[in-house]
């Protein structure tokens, strides 16, 4: 360590000419608190969009802080960005390019080096990379998804079922963490990563009620046609089809038995069967009269549909009252144990997620809604506060933040670029003018298909390759809801020549060898 955390004291800096100033200086290596959800909507964060909930204390992160109006991922789903989140680079790199792979935890991650530095590294909630943690001094993690209710931790290898909701069970852990097992003596990095928004959205007993019978407004796009888009009329993540499951993902598990569906037992015998007596007296007691009503029910299928979109939004954003609930917690926490000064507060999700926007749920597309992902910071002392960052980020560039605001060297081969100038409000001009993205699971759940694109804050062009082999092209500023496909439109035929240029040299910056080959006609991926 090369400054002790401590070390960093009031001093009076000169502002200006003439006049002295007092202002705090900043912590050499601070604390960092990483706060990660699962398919946290940016619409369900007021700091970002207030139409469907009032979120007060995420959005003390931002108010007391920057909000990253541009913040994107590299890859849309959720072990894959975990990876990018640990390595700072594309899936294609770390080698974590789908769900399925297995991260291979021998490489260089910014826990890691952090660690090396003296930093105290500890990581608690949903993991989802299939091999151990490594880089921690303390884990204690789901497996795989996890469950909402009563759920299993493995901590350090050891598996524990422990009683209570998952949101709740993790901040707890988090704070026994700190109290107990931080030495105090050096500076934590403390990853606190909730299952919360993760499908199938079920809200704790204490939140059930909050949104019943709330109508929000139906998005623009809910009804979209798909027209001009052959990747978008072939997934199988509509609300409007039944790949959103009543009784699965809607919870209409009548007692008699006869609402039936695919993956019906899936929830009843499942999610559902974990909740103890008392959790399942009040489960029962605020759906069962929906289910009633839902029985009684005459709907055509618009009307089912729009009846799916209330459903879902209820119990999603109910589960989001909770995560919004222990965040606050964390922050009071910190407060109270005189910690803000001296810790980069960080939130984030792994990627977005579809609120209704083209009769979705799920991610995977490159599109605004799943590319895009909150991130939140609230800097230690001696940092400006409250304002916004409309730079385009990414997340390859979290690694290199931490390691650079704890004052170590960002090491060459890490192929994001570190935050600091913008929480120091350099604006530089040397900042990306594009970012590049690349999605990579498909045949499978939800049959996004495999694309890969360039999006430069005003438009965005896409590559679907595998079993279909078209582009598509959107004029942000005039179609913002990428509903129509520019891609033949003589108007911007230009522009896209010239993307489809910079497109290529993403490929190359960025070392994705496979990509520039599709590109180059060199390569057609069969497998
Ligand atoms: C599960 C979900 C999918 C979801 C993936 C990936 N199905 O398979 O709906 O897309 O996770 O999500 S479920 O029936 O198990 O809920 S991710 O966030 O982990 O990538
Ligand atoms: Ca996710």
């Amino acid at each position: 360590m090369k400054n002790s955390l401590f070390s960093a004291s009031l001093a009076l800096i000169a502002a200006g000419t003439g006049c002295q100033k007092p202002q705090e200086s900043k912590p050499d290596n601070p604390n960092i608190l990483f706060v990660f959800t699962d398919d946290h909507s940016y619409q369900t964060l007021s700091a970002y969009d207030n139409s469907y909930i009032e979120t007060p204390n995420l959005d003390r992160i931002a108010n007391d802080g920057v909000k990253f109006a541009n913040s994107f991922v590299a890859n849309s789903i959720c072990a894959p960005s975990r990876a990018v989140l640990l390595t700072g680079k594309h899936s294609h790199i770390n080698g974590q390019m789908t769900n399925a792979d297995v991260f291979d935890g021998s490489q260089q991650t910014f826990p890691k080096l952090l660690q090396d530095e003296g930093y105290q590294t500890a990581l608690i909630g949903k993991w989802h990379l299939q091999s151990d943690p490594t880089g921690f001094d303390y884990w204690n993690i789901l497996p795989g998804q996890g469950h909402y209710y009563n759920p299993v931790f493995i901590e350090m290898g050891k598996d524990t079922v422990h009683e209570g909701y998952v949101t709740d069970l993790i901040t707890d852990f988090s704070m026994d963490w700190l109290n107990e097992q931080w030495s105090k003596e050096s500076p934590f990095c403390l990853m606190v990563h909730h299952k919360a928004m993760h499908r199938v959205w079920m809200p704790d007993t204490t939140h059930l009620d909050e949104f019943k019978g709330a109508e929000f407004p139906i998005p623009e796009t809910f009804w979209d046609d798909y027209e001009g888009r052959t990747a978008a009329a072939e997934q199988r993540m509509s609300i409007r089809k039944d790949d959103m499951d009543i009784v699965y993902d809607l919870k209409m598990a009548d007692h008699e038995g006869e609402i039936v569906t695919r993956y019906g037992d899936w929830y009843r015998d499942g999610a559902l069967a974990r909740l103890n007596d008392e959790q399942r007296k009040r489960w029962d007691a605020h759906y069962d009269p929906i289910i009633d009503e839902f029985k009684a029910s005459d709907m055509t299928h618009e009307e089912l549909s729009e009846w799916k979109f209330q459903r879902y939004m209820q119990d999603y954003l109910a589960v989001t009252r909770s995560l919004d609930e222990n965040v606050g917690r964390l922050l009071d926490y910190l407060e109270e144990k005189g910690l803000l000064d001296n810790t980069l507060v960080v939130y984030a999700s792994d990627q977005g997620f579809y609120m209704g926007e083209h009769g979705w749920y799920d991610k995977r597309f490159m599109y605004e809604e799943s590319f895009r992902t909150p991130l939140l910071m609230r800097p230690p002392k001696g940092y400006q506060r409250g304002f916004v960052v409309d730079e385009l980020v990414q997340n390859i560039d979290y690694a290199a933040t931490f390691l650079d605001i704890a004052g170590l060297e960002v090491p060459g081969d890490i192929q994001g670029s570190s935050l600091m100038p913008l929480l120091n409000r350099e604006n530089p001009d040397n900042w990306r003018d594009a970012l590049y993205y690349h999605y990579y699971e498909y045949p499978n759940e939800h049959m996004v298909k495999r694309h890969f694109g360039i999006h430069n804050g005003r438009y965005k062009l896409i590559r679907f390759y595998f079993d279909i082999d078209e582009w598509e092209f959107y004029d942000l500023e005039n179609d913002p809801n990428e509903i129509y496909n520019a891609i033949d439109n003589p108007q911007y035929q230009d522009i896209i020549e010239e993307m489809k240029g910079e497109l290529r040299d993403l490929t190359i910056k960025y070392d994705d060898e496979r990509a520039r080959k599709i590109l180059d006609g060199e390569l057609v991926v069969t497998e």
